[in-house]
């Protein structure tokens, strides 16, 4: 889908300009497709729920996991009521428990005073309320028995076939890379160590993702398709490359600076997805009722993951009666609605564009270029150039919207933004990448024109959207 609030250059006569060659590693469909949902939810729920764990030890009873209310149609609510595009549910975390009916284990859902089969309501209540949905599957596991020897990953992938099979699309799969076999004791009688590296055999793994469900991404600290942003408080770097030398990279095995800002050299296309919790824990604790993150925390989240190139996994836990908890839920539909608010009116949409160069074109601009497709490029060499945004009447901006036009991989390695301000250009920021999104978050300013400089690139430019709000 293109932007919706663009206001570009086109390519003049662009039937007859070669588009620019793609520039490095360059996104599949499916993540170009994932680029586009931007943000979606996650939900952690197990036996951790009604233990008060975060990390469970896999022995607790199935018997435990017992929610008096549980509706995952009202998680679907809030959550599209939010403008998030999904649900990624914990169909099993670390201490084993299955939300589904698995005929792999007992430990599982049907065998609790539940009884029903969660991933089949979540996925169901996906569908009806117009999300895209996602499992992840916890690798470790501290309830199998197996677990630490070959027969376990036949288990693991016998599960995962289960999840992409029975329960319709899936957009992402979610590897988790925590395991504290790999050294840390903590468990009712675990003593089980594993090789993170070498124990799973991930290609493998991957395979059967890509033959069951080709559409989907899937998660881990090194990809294949995005990668862990090496931190779970809610932020991105600020120079934020989508891509990385995958083979440096594996889920449990991680550079967090690396995944934090990718790797202006990387190899593939690996962009980062950042993984917060709308409450301290990952799980829902009546402890920390108070501590639910507040739009202000939420909204410097948004700038920091999807405005620093990168995608939202926001998490959302159920509480013991399978309910989002009203704060929680009072805090995402205001946050959705500020962010609806923030960029309702793109003051760019009364622009007139100009550019230093336009590719294969003498011309600096046309009215009739500046359109709703396409993308402002600049000819091949031209790696320096500018794109001015001039307005009739004063405006008041206080956020710039920039995206590249990523299909043709990452390019922009510096750029300024400059305002217009009685006669006198104005430098705003000075910042690096770009990606597939970057948003600049500045005091007011009351300009008649505003000046993207890219200053440093690695090829020629490809931008597709600058917005001013
Ligand atoms: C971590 C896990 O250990 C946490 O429990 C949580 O699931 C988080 C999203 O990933 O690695």
């Amino acid at each position: 889908m293109k932007k919706l609030s663009l206001v570009l250059l086109l390519l003049t006569a662009c039937i007859r300009v070669p588009e620019p060659a793609p520039c490095g590693p360059v996104p599949s469909e499916r993540q170009l497709a994932w680029h586009e949902l931007e943000r979606y939810v996650f939900i952690h729920f197990t036996t951790n729920t009604f233990t008060d764990l975060e990390w469970g030890y896999g022995d607790e009873s199935e018997q435990i996991f017992n929610p008096t209310a549980c509706d995952p149609r009202q998680w679907a609510d809030i959550v599209s009521r939010a403008g998030f595009k999904g649900i990624v549910l914990t169909a099993k975390h670390h201490d084993g428990f299955c939300l589904w009916d698995t005929k792999y284990t007992e430990h599982n859902i049907m065998n609790s005073p539940y009884g029903r089969d969660l991933v089949l309501e979540v996925s169901d209540a996906c569908r009806e309320y117009g999300l895209k949905f996602g499992v992840y599957l916890s690798p470790w596991d501290r309830n199998h028995p197996d677990y630490g020897t070959p027969a376990y990953i036949d288990y693991y992938r016998n599960q995962l076939t289960e999840l992409l099979t029975n329960y319709g699309d899936i957009f992402e799969v979610w590897f988790d890379g925590a395991n504290g076999g790999t050294g840390w004791y903590g468990g009712a009688d675990e003593r089980r160590h594993i090789d993170n590296l070498t124990y799973y055999d991930w290609p493998l793994t991957w395979e059967i993702v890509r033959k069951l469900q080709p559409g989907a991404v899937m998660f881990s600290d090194g990809g294949p398709d995005c990668r862990w942003v090496g931190n779970e408080a809610g932020f991105a770097g600020e120079t934020n490359w989508c891509i990385l030398r995958k083979a440096e990279f594996a889920p449990g095995h991680a550079d967090t600076y690396a995944l934090n800002h990718g790797q202006e050299d990387g190899t593939d296309w690996l962009p980062a997805e950042v993984d917060v919790s709308i409450r301290p824990g990952w799980f829902y604790h009546e402890k920390e009722d108070d501590r639910v993150k507040s739009v202000d925390q939420l909204m410097d989240i948004y700038y920091n993951s999807i405005g620093r190139n990168g995608n939202l996994i926001l998490n959302v836990p159920p509480d013991r009666r399978g309910l989002i908890h009203p704060t929680d839920s009072a805090n995402l539909i205001a946050f959705g609605e500020a962010l609806e608010e923030e960029f309702a009116h793109n003051l760019a949409a009364q622009a007139r564009f100009e550019a230093s160069n336009v590719r294969g074109s003498s011309r600096r601009f046309a009215a009739s270029q500046v359109a709703g497709s396409g993308y402002w490029a600049t000819d091949d060499g031209v790696t320096e150039a500018s794109i001015t945004a001039s307005l009739r009447k004063p405006v008041t901006v206080s956020r710039i919207v920039l995206q590249e036009h990523i299909a043709l991989g990452q390019r922009v390695q510096a750029f300024s933004i400059e305002a217009l301000k009685d006669g006198q250009w104005e430098t705003i920021d000075s910042q690096t990448t770009i990606g597939h999104k970057r948003i600049l978050r500045f005091d007011p300013v009351t300009t008649t024109a505003i000046r993207v400089n890219i200053t440093a690139s690695k090829a020629c430019i490809a931008l597709d959207n600058v917005g001013l709000y």
